[in-house]
């Protein structure tokens, strides 16, 4: 691989690395939070915002950015995180969380909070108001992308079936959604509560392009939004095979850590291994200057 590249795929692990630590940030605010599926979207959400999307934190409201939309509400502190990270608001604001009032509620609020682009957490509608934004994209002759990250738990949402049909019919392929295939939601395994595999093969069918990747793997994730869109006149669907709570030591695969009621010692330790790994980052990164 080109050094540039090498040095490309470490930036963003660093930076997911630091969003991570984000998370834990408000999580410690407010005593508890969806760590599961904000850890598991994490690396996604973060090659989005450092490397794919055409977002200004100074000019937010640009006509021609490009539109992020966390159809799985409920991961939310992985949005906060990147928008943080990113300059959209001052990292204070993430001692707020789970305050009355805070700018950065239990689910995404684009009243409250700048770089949010539509309310959600009600599962299932955050791909039909992407739809609508890919498709007044294409009525205003413009070139932004809409992408959108849903939930393997979520897909059961018969609303998304329809956003489906009707982002094939329309042809929008400037609309990318990632399926975060965590293979657990809030009570346990997806396949057990209302098996929706295989997804690739449903959005095949529904008339997508798709691939399946590794979805905390942030060199597959780059070469795939490098690939984006994978057909002219199709919306492309990423199905990422990723781990629920990924990076957090004690948690990862497992449902009980879907929402958690954090304690300041699991915290600390949380913390100490996303230091390490970010000290490892950081040396990799000096060697490839
Ligand atoms: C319409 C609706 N029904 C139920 C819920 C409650 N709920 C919140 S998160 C969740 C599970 C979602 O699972 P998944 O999409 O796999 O996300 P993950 O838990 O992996 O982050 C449910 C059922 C909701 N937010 N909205
Ligand atoms: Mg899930």
């Amino acid at each position: 691989m080109a050094t540039d590249q090498k040095r490309r795929i470490a930036e963003l692990k660093l930076k997911a690395a630091l969003c991570r630590k984000n998370v834990l940030r408000m999580i410690r605010a407010g005593g508890h939070g969806h760590v599961g599926g904000a850890f598991s979207a994490m690396d996604i959400v973060t090659a989005l915002y450092f490397d794919k999307m055409n977002i200004d934190p100074k000019d937010p409201k640009n006509p021609d950015r490009d539109r992020f939309l966390l159809s799985a509400g409920h991961k939310c502190l992985c949005q906060y995180a990147a928008l943080a990270e990113k300059g959209f608001f001052e990292k204070e604001i993430l001692d707020t969380y789970g305050a009355l009032g805070s700018h950065i509620p239990g689910h995404p609020d684009m009243h409250k909070l700048t770089g949010v682009e539509a309310n959600t957490g009600a599962l299932g509608h955050g791909m039909s108001i992407a739809n609508g934004m890919a498709a007044a994209a294409k009525l205003d002759g413009k070139s932004y992308c809409v992408y959108t990250v849903t939930g393997d738990g979520e897909l059961p949402e018969g609303s998304n079936w329809e956003a489906a049909a009707a982002a094939a019919k329309f042809k929008l392929d400037n609309l990318t959604v990632f399926v975060d295939n965590n293979g657990l939601q809030i009570s346990g395994k997806v396949t057990d509560v209302m098996n929706m595999e295989p997804i690739d093969k449903k959005f095949e069918t529904f008339g997508w392009a798709v691939r399946t990747i590794d979805g905390n793997n942030m060199e597959e994730i780059v070469e795939t939004l490098d690939a984006l869109p994978f057909e002219e006149g199709k919306p492309s669907c990423v199905v990422m095979k990723t781990v629920k709570a990924k990076g957090l030591p004690f948690g990862e695969n497992n449902a009980a850590f879907h929402f958690w009621n954090c304690t300041p010692e699991l915290l600390d330790e949380a913390n100490a291994a996303l230091d390490e790994q970010i000290g490892m980052l950081e040396k990799e990164l000096e060697e490839l200057k």
